[in-house]
């Protein structure tokens, strides 16, 4: 079932639930050929949320600053190709949300440790804010914040369980959010863990 959140976003409770399994089956593949790693802020901080990416363009940081790379810094290889199950899970979801033509090219793949937060933050290292974002959700649940357009303004909190997708556009795109520590858990599919896909169009869309 499909929840307004703010205008532009909204929770689609559960649409992949049936799948979960085989998406993370799927993440851990990628996993095994680029590792997931804790990237270092350009402040100097060692990230709690291990990441790793596939697509064409692959999100990370370091001392420089946050970018999208066709490469990964570590290895100076492309990232593995996007699954066509996962971008068809993205299109399917964006286009219920009212986006019809979304062409993800970067799917970062968080992955949360119990104590593994992410600070409240704006995403604008993608070209075209006009597109949304989806995420998708698997393993242990965790509380997601949905905060104004000022750092210091209120947040909505949100549970996040495996299966929920959320979509991101229009006015809700440049929101504050965030993920309050993760509560140690063990999920039947993806033990210790909670994971996050995040589909975006980073590059220009032609
Ligand atoms: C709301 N990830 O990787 S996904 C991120 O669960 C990130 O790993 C979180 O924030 C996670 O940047 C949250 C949900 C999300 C993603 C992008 C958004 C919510 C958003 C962009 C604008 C507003
Ligand atoms: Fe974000």
């Amino acid at each position: 079932w499909t929840e307004p959140l703010a205008p532009g976003a909204v929770i689609l409770r559960r649409l992949a639930r049936d799948e979960a399994g085989d998406l993370l089956r799927t993440v851990m593949e990628i996993a095994a050929v680029n590792p997931f790693q804790h990237r270092i802020t350009p402040g100097g901080y060692r990230m709690s949320v291990a990441m790793t990416n596939c697509g064409n363009l692959g999100w990370y940081s370091d001392r420089r600053g946050y970018r999208y790379s066709e490469q990964d810094a570590e290895s100076n290889r492309p990232w593995p190709p996007m699954p066509a199950s996962f971008l068809a899970l993205a299109q399917r979801a964006a286009g219920l949300a009212g986006f019809k033509d979304f062409a993800p090219d970067a799917c970062l793949i968080n992955r949360y440790a119990p104590g593994a937060k992410m600070s409240l933050h704006q995403d604008k290292d993608e070209k075209d804010l006009s597109q949304p974002i989806v995420s998708v959700s698997l393993g242990l649940p965790a509380v997601f914040q949905f905060g104004g357009f000022e750092r210091s303004d209120a947040v909505q909190r949100v549970l996040l369980e495996q299966g929920d997708v959320v979509v991101w556009g229009g006015p809700s795109r440049l929101r504050f959010h965030g993920i309050q520590p993760l509560k140690p858990g063990v999920h039947p599919d993806a033990g210790a863990f909670r994971y996050n896909l995040t589909f975006r169009r980073a590059g220009m869309a032609h």
